[in-house]
């Protein structure tokens, strides 16, 4: 989306995704909505009231569909403009037939990705972080997921921004004060510094938020947990045991996986991307050679790895394979030999220990994640501004400035939370937020 694009005009588009179903849901918003029910339905339902009715191509009079419509007069709509739904049946002809209607509205064009929340945000019916969290929730994928977008789309974080604004601006207003009054020198001078203890918690606030911030980034893009080892460790088979399916090729040769291979897993509620690797070895071929580079990356950036040796020959980790934590697996268990030192035995042939290993996995999300439910920081976006503002205030606390230095650090911190919710700065990070909308939200 560029910067040279129309936004005006009446948007519509195919909100209910796409493909057949029992039910397509097409959303219009702008000033011609009003006109555009009319031509194709014949006459505006109440507002937000649904009314079945009969939709016709307003130039030649064929009847298209009977469908439910609904009316959401400006400014109590989703865009804040006036909205309207049609709730057609959902097959392709149908839905050509309804936008070929409406298009017959000069003002009527097609919405671009995201441009319904655009226009939300442009009339001040949503944050920015709202916004994200809508995206968050329509891509949620786990129970976790979910209830974290749905906080964020219902303004935990903006309510929380909106909190350390008013402190901020309370802050700025006694600086004002006192600057205003420089003349009297002595009152300022003398008395202590009115600053600090304002700023104080607001400081502590912000920075217990950044401490929790990696758990709601973690729930947001799932946690990676890489598979590595010896060859033949029997890497392959766990993942397709806990994937319950045959992602990965297994075979009695050692060197058999040469990729990384990915499935995605729901512990507990908490999404996880589990990656199986080449064995680790002084590799024979140039291809085997990228692939044991590639397991060594991804082990080095995982939140967790299993290094699986077979219990008949444990091995122990590499030295410095990853700074996350490294849990030892003696996997062939059935194969009857006695093992030492690891932390978990399983086979995966006879399923032995693998509820035990889901459960402690289930535990090690949770405890990633976080609870869940306190956290609003849930991209690195948000980390960042708050530690703009926790790093512009920090040394109001620790010092006492001079009253217009002390003024710009509050100013930047402010400048910081306006960017955190949107208000200001944002046409770049909107156009990457929108690109990744689905048409028709
Ligand atoms: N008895 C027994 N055999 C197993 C078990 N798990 C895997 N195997 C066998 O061990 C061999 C190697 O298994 P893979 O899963 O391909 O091992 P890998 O670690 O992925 O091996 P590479 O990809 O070569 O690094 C295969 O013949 C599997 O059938 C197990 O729990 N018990
Ligand atoms: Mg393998």
């Amino acid at each position: 989306m560029s910067a040279t694009v129309d936004r005006q005009g009446t948007i519509y588009a195919v909100s209910s995704g796409a493909g057949r179903s029992a039910i397509a849901v097409l959303r219009l918003s702008g000033p011609a909505a009003v006109a555009i029910v009319k031509g194709v339905a014949g006459a505006l339902p109440s507002p937000r009231a649904a009314r079945l009715m009969r939709l016709r191509h307003p130039r030649t009079g064929e009847t298209l569909d009977r469908g439910l419509v609904l009316f959401f007069p400006a400014p109590a709509s989703f865009t804040g403009e006036d909205c309207a739904e049609f709730h057609v049946h959902g097959g392709r002809a149908v839905m050509e037939g309804l936008v070929a209607a409406i298009a017959v509205h000069p003002d009527a064009r097609p919405a671009e990705a995201g441009e319904f929340a655009r226009r939300a945000l442009a009339n001040g019916k949503l944050d920015l972080a709202q916004i994200e969290g809508l995206g968050d929730l329509i891509s949620a994928e786990t129970a976790q997921q979910r209830r974290q977008a749905l906080r964020q789309s219902e303004g935990a974080l903006g309510a929380r921004a909106a909190r350390w604004r008013a402190a901020l601006i309370e802050a700025g207003a006694r600086l004002e004060a006192r600057l205003d009054f420089a003349d009297e020198a002595e009152v300022a001078d003398a008395g202590e510094d009115a600053l600090a203890p304002l700023i104080a918690p607001l400081v502590a606030d912000l920075e217990a938020e950044l401490a929790s911030a990696k758990a709601g980034e973690r729930i947001r893009e799932g946690l990676s947990i890489v598979i590595a080892g010896p060859p033949n460790a029997g890497k392959s088979t766990l993942l397709n045991a806990l994937a319950r399916r045959d992602a990965a090729i297994v075979s009695p040769e050692a060197g058999t996986t040469r990729d990384c291979v990915e499935v995605a897993l729901d512990l507990g509620g908490y999404a996880v991307t589990l990656t199986d690797t080449a064995g680790l070895r002084e590799a024979d071929g140039a291809v085997e050679r990228i692939g044991v580079a590639r397991a060594r990356e991804r082990a080095r950036r995982a939140d967790l790895v299993l290094w699986l040796s077979a219990a008949d020959a444990t091995q122990a980790p590499e030295a410095g394979l990853s700074d996350a934590p490294v849990w030892r697996i003696g996997a062939k268990a059935d194969l009857g030999a006695t093992v030492e030192s690891v932390d978990l035995t399983l086979s995966a042939a006879t399923g032995e220990g693998l509820d035990a290993l889901l459960a402690r996995l289930e535990s090690f999300a949770a405890a990633a994640g976080g609870s869940g439910c306190e956290g609003v920081v849930t991209r690195e976006r948000h980390r960042l501004a708050i530690l703009d503002a926790a790093w512009a205030l920090r040394p109001l606390v620790d010092a006492r400035l001079p009253d217009e230095i002390a003024a710009e650090h509050l100013r930047m911190a402010l400048f910081a939370l306006e960017r955190l919710v949107g208000r200001v700065d944002v046409e770049d990070i909107l156009d990457e937020i929108f690109s990744r909308f689905c048409i028709g939200k």
